[in-house]
């Protein structure tokens, strides 16, 4: 399935320089999947498997993914975490950055890959994620700043690890004296994971490709989207085995009765050896705003001011919507980067998206502030494309844009962050990167929902140095959509007929909006009961630790939680009511 193929270079760039074609054929289909006696169902496989194998390349290379569409409904594949800057088309976002791949179509991905890093690629049509369709994508660069004897890759998600193989079933294997580079990824639709290892500290490297300075931690928490890298110094004897536990937070969701929350691997030293448990190891989390990036890029200046309100509740088509700025994502009828690429001038409008879109044109070198108000409950793991971005500050709404925590000269960079419910963020980005990216929270059913809109960045060079690559316009026409003009495929700024709407209730969309900045901030988001994601209260507990937590049920109670509470180093055994 993957071979590499030597480009013919000269010799002596040989040396210094091993680029290589990764390539890749990809079948994309459904399988049946066994969840041993659990259950079964129908997944999305590679070439009639699931899991799919992890992606590895080196940096250098070009990673060429010859994708065929044998499903019954469209699809794309998104390198998340990749800037892509010059290759936008190849982000893979459905009717963003191409119109998808139509049943039995297929389209070439052919990205640079320029940035070494923990990675991943996934479906970015409807809920395809959640069905199977990502794996890891690893780019090792062989002069890694950090040395480690061994690379081992550790993806989680809301289904199982290997066929037929729980978590609890898991084994990695040890040996003493070696240092192990473990690349954590949560690559689950929804809920995020707590990684920990018995009696070993872990030494965080890289969050989202970005390398940061050694930082120990005990813990590392993931919400869907995001990768970290943590150095492990194996022990000087193999007389034990340990415990390794990837505690999967389900506050979103009501689980099936079968789901596990807690899944338990076993760090192997030697068959024999006996099991050594860390009694009340606790959960203990390393906050963003305390790592800080290798390359120490200092604080940038912003030049553009953006802030967005999420907001979620049943809007006035009685669905249950989610919202930035009272506006829920609908996909416009023509790809974004298509219609900034054929509507000359007006590409600098932000109409010419259409409403639904939620589009913010910049311009290339913006430096661009992003207030990020969550007056929902819940946290919403916020990712944007194409970029990472500096996380300044995070607090608690309730307190307003008073600076509760600020970050250091050179704040640490992410592609994906965790913004807990009633809290504000400050992210900064540099507008660098020409094309059109989508910014949204990454637990698919609420991007699904609406928590997404767009950046369009640079469209006057996009039109000047964009060459589509062969197939993309094809399977626009091939799906009857159209490949150029406005939003809904209009020339001008003709627009008339657009969706507008679902809209939040009048009531809601006022009251909100009137209280930002009172002191005691937006009042309580109301959720209806029958909703699958109503919230409940949680109690779980693994072998060798007793946590307990109460979730959050209201934006009033979710409010009283600090940030430190949540960002510092604080063991919720010590701390009951927090939402960790
Ligand atoms: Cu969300």
């Amino acid at each position: 399935m993957r071979w590499k193929v030597l480009l013919p270079l000269l010799a002596p760039v040989l040396l210094v320089c091993q680029a290589t074609d990764v390539v890749l054929d990809w079948n994309i289909g459904y399988i049946d999947f066994s969840f041993g006696r659990l259950f079964s169902r129908k997944a999305i496989g590679v070439n009639g498997k699931w899991p799919l194998p992890a992606v590895e390349v080196t940096l250098g290379d070009t990673l060429i993914i010859h994708a065929h569409n044998s499903l019954d409904e469209p699809t794309s594949l998104h390198s998340h975490g990749l800037f892509q800057n010059g290759t936008n088309y190849y982000d893979g976002a459905a009717m963003v950055t191409e119109c998808s791949i139509p049943p039995n179509g297929t389209f070439t991905y052919r990205i640079p890959m320029v940035q070494a890093g923990t990675y991943w690629i996934h479906s970015h049509y409807k809920a395809q994620t959640s069905d199977g369709l990502r794996t890891a994508l690893i780019v090792r660069d062989p002069n890694d700043y950090y040395k480690y004897d061994e690379d081992v890759i550790l993806p989680m998600s809301d289904w199982f690890r290997e066929p037929g193989k729980h978590y609890h079933q898991a084994v990695i294997k040890f040996v003493k004296n070696k240092t192990y580079r473990l690349r954590l990824l949560n690559i689950g639709a929804s809920f995020e994971f707590h990684f920990s290892i018995d009696d070993h500290e872990l030494r965080i490297i890289e969050v989202d490709g970005v390398p940061v300075k050694e930082k120990p931690t005990k813990g590392v928490m993931l919400a869907a989207g995001q990768r970290v890298s943590v150095l492990v110094r194996s022990k000087e004897t193999a007389d034990n085995n340990y415990l390794f536990h990837a505690d999967m937070f389900t506050d979103l969701f009501t689980m099936p009765k079968y789901n596990p929350l807690n899944f338990t691997g076993v760090l192997e030293y030697a068959p024999k050896a006996s099991l050594k448990r860390e009694v009340n190891g606790g959960w203990k989390i390393t906050s963003d705003l305390d790592l800080e990036p290798l390359d120490e890029e200092a604080l940038m200046d912003p030049t553009v001011q953006v802030t967005l309100d999420a907001y979620s509740g049943v809007f006035d088509d009685q669905s249950f919507r989610h919202s930035f700025n009272n506006v829920t994502f609908i996909l416009p009828e023509v790809p974004t980067l298509l219609t900034a690429l054929s509507t000359g001038d007006n590409a600098n409008k932000r109409e010419v998206y259409g409403r639904q879109s939620n589009t913010y044109v910049l311009n290339m070198g913006d430096v661009v502030e992003i207030t990020l108000n969550n007056h929902d409950y819940y946290t919403h793991p916020f990712h944007l494309h194409g970029h990472v971005f500096q996380i300044v500050e995070i607090g608690a709404l309730r307190s307003g844009l008073h600076r509760t925590k600020l970050a250091r000269d050179a704040p640490v960079k992410r592609d994906t962050f965790i913004l807990r419910g009633g809290h504000y963020a400050v992210l900064r980005f540099r507008a660098n990167n020409p094309g059109a990216w989508l910014f949204h929270c990454h637990i698919e059913y609420h991007a699904i929902r609406g928590l997404e809109l767009t950046f369009v960045t640079a469209p006057g060079l996009l039109q000047n140095n964009t060459h589509l690559p062969e197939g993309l316009k094809e399977n626009c026409i091939a799906q009857g959509i159209k490949a150029s003009g406005n939003a809904i495929g209009r020339d001008g700024m003709d627009l008339e007929g657009q969706p507008g709407g679902p809209n939040p209730l009048p009531d809601k969309m006022l009251s909100y909006i009137l209280q930002m900045g009172d002191e005691d901030g937006p009042p309580p988001a109301t959720l209806d009961a029958s909703h699958s994601e109503a919230a409940g209260s949680t109690t779980s507990t693994s072998e060798g630790k007793s946590p307990t937590r109460t979730d959050s049920t209201t934006l009033d109670k979710a409010r009283e939680t600090t940030a430190d509470d949540i960002d510092s180093e604080a063991d919720s055994d010590d701390d009951d009511d927090n939402d960790h």
